[in-house]
């Protein structure tokens, strides 16, 4: 079926709120809908819940609602708060768990009329109802006869953004700041507000807006009601604004002497500056704080300690409900690498796990997954079962810094359910209030609600209710006793296990002005997958890869399908090409954390190491010869990571050093597992884009070209990063690829190889980033450079791959000719993340289907631009796939050139 007479260019800015016109049949369904909406009550919130609706019902069903307030005079979609629905409603019973941000969809006679009925505990939760209903209108389910209640798992779900106030991001990777230019607050903030929107629809409810790696003119006087505006966008949607503020500030900008946490001075200093935030925001949501950590000042410099320094924000936080979020990610970044003992994994429970019950309750300490920094596969943070009096949140990271930033798909929630169902099973946590205990029907035993008996049910996770799993990691379940109680990190961090007042989730977002907010078409899958999980981390990842399909993409099955199996299986794919084993992403560590450079993390401070030598790889965190680390886990969790035949093979470098012999679990040699992962994520990389291409058609044509150009960058990285990684423990190891592939290209013709007019031979750093370590690069003062190479293979139809630099110094131009005849030209004006000629401007272009004959002259230029060399690595030549083969009979006369 062609839809492409239907489908209109859509830039992704609707994201998935996009209320696309149903079909007629599909709106039929809907028919029944009543015709006004009346809403209870006057707030910010109640009026975008009312216009909200009114929007989604013109958009989808194409009928514009009636609005009226406080009364019901027909049949209605009624809006209002459970107060306020009480006495409006008097009779109708509401469910006694509605609470905090939770909602109720129910139908129910209202003043004699039969409603729906959107009801909340709050305003908020309201608002939160209507985005529910759109939702399952958009995705085609039913809208009659409804009983949900919904409740959120925690109650903080928030975003943190890393925006400098100069309009840069840290870590973004689709613009510049929504928020901030030029020093100030941006004078235009509907992008601000259309965030706040969208953050609204998946139940955030708080955004600190600047840079944990804080500028202190945030606190400025003159800065805060360029901040109140802020808060005004976001106002409307229920999301709480927040700022991260640098500790030394009242020092810095304060005009004191000191930012000793226990000083008075300093004390009534955060006193009066929060108190002049609220008088201009009076639903500030409160402070996160980057300290000790990467060069920030802290606590440390006065030999105070981040409780000192977070409760003293606290208290003066305390008296306007808001809370402090201090960050466990402090650690010495210049640790002495040749210290066997010496591991940056174990700093956030060492510095944190002493300090617990130390904070004041309105302090969360916000917690990365892993103990190290968002790579693609860590363990799980220890820290989370090593708080028990203490507040807590997990940190998710939405922008892909380490796991190919938005320009490799990359969907995370695979990963994040892996991490938030994983049971650190903690010893002898308390028997929760209001613990019921059922017998299930095999007479397991079930604690808690029906979420908890969820964790051990959840699609994504192999257990059962018989054998519920500890941890998945690896696809190696570990079965533990039955009558043990669940711990999962999902419930730690809400506070379930032990009664904390508050904890939640956060998510590093780094939107940009991009108008598809994320750069990639499809990441904005994983800002959608962090709300929809921090509201409610029982999903599955495919419940929430198909809903996020449906709302963004439509409801074609073969678009839903293949989208969603795209997502579910692009984190693995991304890993097995970049660094498998738990080994981490082998990226360049101290620069861009893009492309590959594997020695970049090893001897220097900064603790990423691998520890790869001749002999074998790993790092040994065991308590019997390592560093140690296992010790922080619950006992029965680091007794399956201390010993090597328990440890999962996903994680077996993450805890192991072995030598590159070891057999795996896969029944291969680790060095085998390395070429052989990274030969199978390549091949998977290209595989997307004809899964991709599948959807020609059924999807609108602009974010179809968008998708594909991602796709088809990705494929070759991909390509890059294999021979890269590869390349490198080829050397390291001395043992060679079982299947002859790494170190053997019998396509390619290597540049330097070709007769080069102006071009000339440079070495690459580091050298595995180009094939063979060399390049070459034409003269920035030079017009054009030329590398030519005479065809000598069987006369047929080819693609031919060009293996350049894409600089972003400038736009080099670059064309092929064969014979003569241009068959390509492409500019290099891509913003990869690097001026420089490495693996991280590698770039391929694919040239499909050329005629080639014995002596053809296969010539190509390039021009140079600004800082921009016009380089080139290689070129390799493949008989041509697809049609092209079946007309291959005489390349002659059917040339496509
Ligand atoms: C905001 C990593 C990133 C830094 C980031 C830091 C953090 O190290 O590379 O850019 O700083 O984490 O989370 O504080």
């Amino acid at each position: 079926m062609l839809l492409h007479g239907m489908l209109h260019a859509e830039t992704g800015a609707e994201a998935w709120l996009r209320y696309a016109p149903l079909g007629e049949t599909e709106a039929a369904k809907y028919s029944s809908l009543p015709a006004s909406v009346v809403v209870l009550g006057d707030s910010l919130l109640l009026h975008s819940a009312q216009q909200e609706t009114i929007r989604g019902a013109r958009g989808m069903l194409g009928r514009t609602l009636r609005e009226a307030t406080d009364q019901v005079r027909e049949e209605s979609i009624v809006l209002g708060s459970i107060a306020a629905l009480n006495t409006a409603a008097p009779v109708l019973k509401h469910p006694p768990e509605l609470r905090g941000d939770g909602f109720w969809l129910t139908t129910g006679n209202v003043n004699g009329f039969t409603c729906l009925i959107i009801a909340g505990a709050t305003d908020r939760g309201v608002l939160y109802g209507v985005f529910a209903l759109l939702s399952r209108i958009a995705r085609g389910e039913s809208a009659v006869q409804l009983d949900d209640l919904e409740q959120p798992y925690a109650p903080v779900r928030w975003v943190d953004d890393w925006d400098n106030l100069n309009g840069r991001i840290e870590r973004g990777y689709a613009g510049r700041s929504i928020f901030f230019d030029g020093g100030k607050v941006r004078d235009d903030l509907t992008r601000a507000g259309d965030y706040a929107r969208l953050l609204a629809s998946i139940g955030i409810n708080g955004c600190a807006v600047n840079n944990v790696n804080a500028d202190p003119k945030v606190l400025a006087d003159d800065f805060l009601p360029q901040l109140a505006r802020i808060a005004d966008a976001f106002r409307p949607w229920g999301v709480q604004m927040a700022i991260s503020v640098d500790l030394s500030t009242p020092k810095v900008i304060g005009g004191l002497d000191t930012f000793d946490p226990l000083d008075p001075r300093v004390r009534d200093w955060w006193l009066k500056k929060v108190e002049d935030i609220y008088k201009l925001i009076p639903d500030f949501g409160g402070i996160v704080v980057k300290a000790d950590s990467e060069g920030r000042s802290g606590p440390s410099t006065y030999g105070r300690t981040p409780a000192d320094a977070a409760n003293m924000i606290a208290r003066a936080l305390k008296p306007h409900g808001g809370l402090v979020f201090y960050r466990a990610f402090v650690y010495n970044h210049h640790l002495d690498w040749l210290n066997p003992k010496n591991d940056r994994a174990k700093a956030a429970y060492d510095n944190f796990h002493p300090l617990d019950g130390q904070f004041d309750d309105n302090v969360i300490i916000q917690i990365k997954y892993g103990p190290i920094d968002f790579q693609v596969r860590e363990p799980v943070q220890p820290l989370f079962a090593g708080l028990r009096n203490t507040n807590e949140a997990i940190e998710l990271q939405i922008t892909q810094e380490y796991t190919g930033q938005q320009r490799h798909l990359c969907f995370l929630a695979p990963m994040w359910k892996e991490v938030l169902d994983f049971d650190l099973q903690v010893e002898n946590p308390p028997r929760r209030h209001g613990d019921t205990e059922k017998i299930g029907p095999s007479g397991h035993r079930i604690i808690g609600s029906s979420a908890q008996l969820l964790t051990s049910r959840s699609p994504d996770h192999p257990g059962s209710p018989d054998r519920p799993v500890l941890a998945s990691w690896g696809g190696h379940p570990i079965t533990r006793s039955p009558d043990a109680l669940l711990t999962p990190v999902k419930d730690l961090v809400a506070g379930k296990v032990f009664h904390r007042p508050t904890g939640g989730f956060v998510g590093v977002a780094n939107v940009g002005l991009d108008a598809n907010w994320l750069g990639h078409p499809l990441a904005m899958a994983n800002l959608y997958a962090f709300g929809r999980l921090a509201w409610n981390p029982n999903l599955s990842a495919r419940a929430v890869a198909d809903e996020w399909t449906q709302l963004t993409f439509g409801r074609d099955p073969l678009v839903l399908r293949t989208i969603s199996s795209m997502l579910l299986s692009s984190w693995h794919l991304y890993e097995s090409y970049t660094g498998p084993l738990g080994i981490g992403t082998l990226t360049d560590i101290t620069g861009s954390h893009y492309g590959p450079g594997v020695e970049s993390s090893e001897r220097n401070g900064w603790g990423q190491w691998h520890r790869a030598d001749h002999q074998g790889v790993g790092m040994d965190r065991t308590q019997a010869t390592g560093t140690g680390y296992t010790a922080q886990y619950p006992e029965a969790v680091a007794r399956v990571y201390e010993n090597l035949a328990t440890t999962p093979d996903d994680l077996l470098l993450f805890f192991h050093h072995v030598p590159y012999t070891y057999m795996l679990r896969a029944g291969k040699t680790v060095i085998q597992q390395i070429y052989d992962s990274h030969y199978e994520g390549a091949q998977g990389a290209q595989q997307l884009v004809v899964q991709w291409e599948s959807l020609k058609n059924h999807i609108d044509d602009e974010r179809y070209e968008a998708v594909l150009a991602r796709l088809e960058y990705q494929a070759g990285h991909a390509i890059v990063w294999r021979d890269a990684v590869c390349n490198w423990f080829l050397r390291i190891s001395g043992i060679p690829d079982a299947k002859g592939r790494v170190g053997h290209y019998p396509n390619r013709i290597e540049a330097e190889a070709m007769q080069l007019q102006g071009y000339s031979v440079i070495d690459v750093a580091p050298p595995e980033t180009a094939s063979e370590g060399k390049a070459v690069e034409c003269s920035a003062t030079a017009q054009n450079c030329a590398a030519v190479f005479h065809f000598q293979e069987k006369a047929g139809w080819y693609d031919v791959d060009v293996q350049y630099f894409d600089q972003n110094s400038g736009a080099s131009k670059f064309r092929i000719l064969v014979d003569n005849q241009v068959v390509d030209e492409w500019s290099a004006g891509d913003a990869l993340p690097s001026a420089k000629i490495n693996g991280d401007t590698s770039t391929r272009r694919e040239i499909r289907g050329l005629a080639l004959r014995p002596g053809d002259e296969i010539r190509i230029e390039g021009f140079p631009d600004r800082g921009a060399h016009a380089a080139l690595d290689y070129m390799e030549l493949h008989p041509a796939s697809g049609y092209v083969q079946a007309t291959a009979g005489n390349p002659g006369s059917h040339g496509h050139r």
